[in-house]
């Protein structure tokens, strides 16, 4: 059986997974999309459903007014004696170099939950990991950076131990890496055959990006490095189409073979690309960092490397010894007919409840309504999903009658608060309803068609079709028959390369309702599809 890279697609970094008995869960960051934290299930590493937000609730998290690519950054799941195990940082300000990067744990019996309320942890460093030894205690291993000193005291691993029962970091804290080979972060900690490996992403987390593995004998180190560091990059091969591979976590199989899931992202080979010096942030990602997976093995000397040999991930790996668990297709259109929204779907750092829209009042549609303008990083009514290919087309259904240019929902494609593009039904004092597309690109908003008027009382089809870094708006009016509206648009604006504010999240696509008097006017959506277009 093969899996495919990448093999969780569009925007799903920073992986941590697990096995319990046959099955294997996997958690990746979401940053300031709500709800926190992405969790996927497999039984064969192959196949993958994506299954719960942990933390769902705002008592766990408030990501009212975080920056964008704060929030929940690099999450790390275990298990430990029939509990779950969540640590993560949220991040919410940038300021003189600095994050702030508190940590927090939560846990539960089941991994549908309901997760606890978090657990605020006394601890400095970014990147949790929690590691359980088979002696009973708990350690915590993060990475601490201090940006204030170019070049000094940068990516520095630290660890502490961690009382379960008394719910608190506890004991010394200390360096056990203390950044002199190379810029170490995203730590795990595996232990094997009386080793305590430390295995970390190297190098930041761009075209540079790799993984690297320390081990000693004693879990406070000191920790022997392995001279064939990094054994996984990409970074001396440009025109790879697995790029900035790296920050990996491991799980071993009941066979005993051993896997890594890592981040890599997929260049878009836009016309910035060709000549672009290496590492100059000019080749872009709208499909953000996603994870893949890759085999690995242990040598006779106790060091562990890729299966194939070299440092370069594969782009299909062979898994054995598990059977095939294939989920069910998921349609790509989606008619509002559930009682819930669909898991896909995630909204800007507040939950998507009733005060923002309602699957009842309407049934079969999806009421939207409007609230904050969309540089808002409080309570905007917005759902999205990932763009998961160079290649697709969303179109939607509404039904809007707006009666002032402050009133406004269509169809998005957005990567944060400063950068989207906008088709959207509105109003215009003198020419009534009409369509018009925002263009923001890093804080500069233009309206490239200006004001189409549209009659009123009828419902509106937009439509968005994307290939590679090429991006089309389309609309109907009264019936689905679509015409071209606007220029082409250069997608690979949307992406960590681009955005100046972000760099760490992907291109999402998605629907939305402003209401700026206030007075929350509504759309009413029939429905939404994201279809994958082949090459
Ligand atoms: C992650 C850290 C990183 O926590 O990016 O560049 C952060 N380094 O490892 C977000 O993915």
């Amino acid at each position: 059986m093969k899996a495919e890279n990448p093999i969780l697609r569009g925007f799903h970094p920073d992986p941590s997974i697990i096995r319990v008995g046959e099955d294997y869960y996997m958690a990746n960051s979401t940053f300031e999309w709500w709800p926190g934290v992405r969790l996927h299930h497999s039984r064969d590493l192959v196949h993958w459903e994506m299954i719960e937000y942990p933390l769902n609730r705002v008592s766990q998290l408030d990501l009212k007014g975080v920056g964008a690519s704060q929030g929940i950054w690099a999450p790390c799941l275990t298990y430990d004696k029939g509990i779950f195990y969540l640590v993560y940082t949220v991040v919410k300000s940038f300021y003189c170099n600095m994050y702030d990067t508190a940590n927090y744990l939560v846990t539960a019996e089941n991994i549908h939950g309901p997760w606890s309320e978090p657990t605020a942890l006394n601890n400095f460093g970014f990147d949790p990991s929690l590691f359980h030894d088979d002696d009973g205690k708990k350690y915590m291993v993060s990475m601490v950076t201090d940006h204030r000193i170019p070049k000094k005291y940068k990516g520095r691993i630290i660890l502490q131990e961690y009382d379960a029962k008394a719910k608190n970091m506890y004991g010394p804290v200390r360096y056990i890496y203390t950044g002199d080979r190379i810029y170490l972060e995203g730590p795990h900690i595996v232990k094997r055959d009386g080793w305590y490996y430390l295995f970390c992403a190297d190098t930041g987390t761009g075209e540079a990006h790799g993984q690297s593995i320390l081990r000693a004998k004693n879990i406070w180190g000191p920790y022997e490095w392995n001279e064939n560091n990094s054994i996984l990059t990409t970074r001396d091969t440009p025109d790879f189409p697995l790029q900035k591979a790296g920050h990996c976590d491991l799980v071993e199989t009941p066979e005993g073979e051993w896997y890594a899931v890592h981040l890599c992202g997929r260049p878009l080979e836009n016309r910035n690309a060709k000549d672009a010096p290496r590492f100059s942030g000019e080749r872009r990602y709208p499909l953000g960092r996603e994870t893949a997976i890759q085999k690995m093995e242990w040598t006779s000397d106790g060091w562990l490397r890729l299966a194939n040999g070299t440092k370069l991930p594969d782009e299909k790996i062979e898994v054995t010894g598990l059977e095939p668990y294939v989920f069910g297709e998921k349609t790509c259109r989606d008619d509002f007919k559930e009682e819930t929204l669909d898991l896909e779907y995630q909204s800007l750092r507040i939950p998507m409840d009733e005060r923002f829209l309602s699957l009842k009042e309407r049934p079969g549609y999806l009421r939207m309504y409007g609230r904050e303008g969309l540089s808002s990083k409080f309570d905007q009514s917005l759902i999205a999903r990932r763009w998961t290919e160079f290649q697709f087309e969303a179109d939607t259904k509404l039904e809007f009658e707006p009666n002032v240019f402050k009133q406004m929902a269509g169809l998005i494609c957005m990567y944060d608060t400063d950068n989207y593009f906008y088709l959207h039904v509105t109003c215009d004092e003198d020419l009534g309803k009409c369509i018009s597309i925002l263009k923001a690109e890093n804080k500069t908003y233009t309206y490239p068609v200006g004001f189409v008027p549209i009659k009123e009382g009828k419902p509106v089809y937009l439509k968005v079709s994307v290939d590679h870094d090429k991006l089309q708006f389309y609309y109907g009016l009264g019936e689905e028959v679509y015409e071209q509206i606007g220029p082409v648009f250069d997608a690979s604006i949307l992406s960590d390369e681009a955005c100046l504010e972000g760099w760490f999240t992907g291109a999402m696509v998605g629907i939305c309702c402003q209401d700026l008097t206030g007075s929350g006017a509504y759309a009413d959506f029939d429905w939404f599809t994201y279809q994958e277009k082949g090459e």
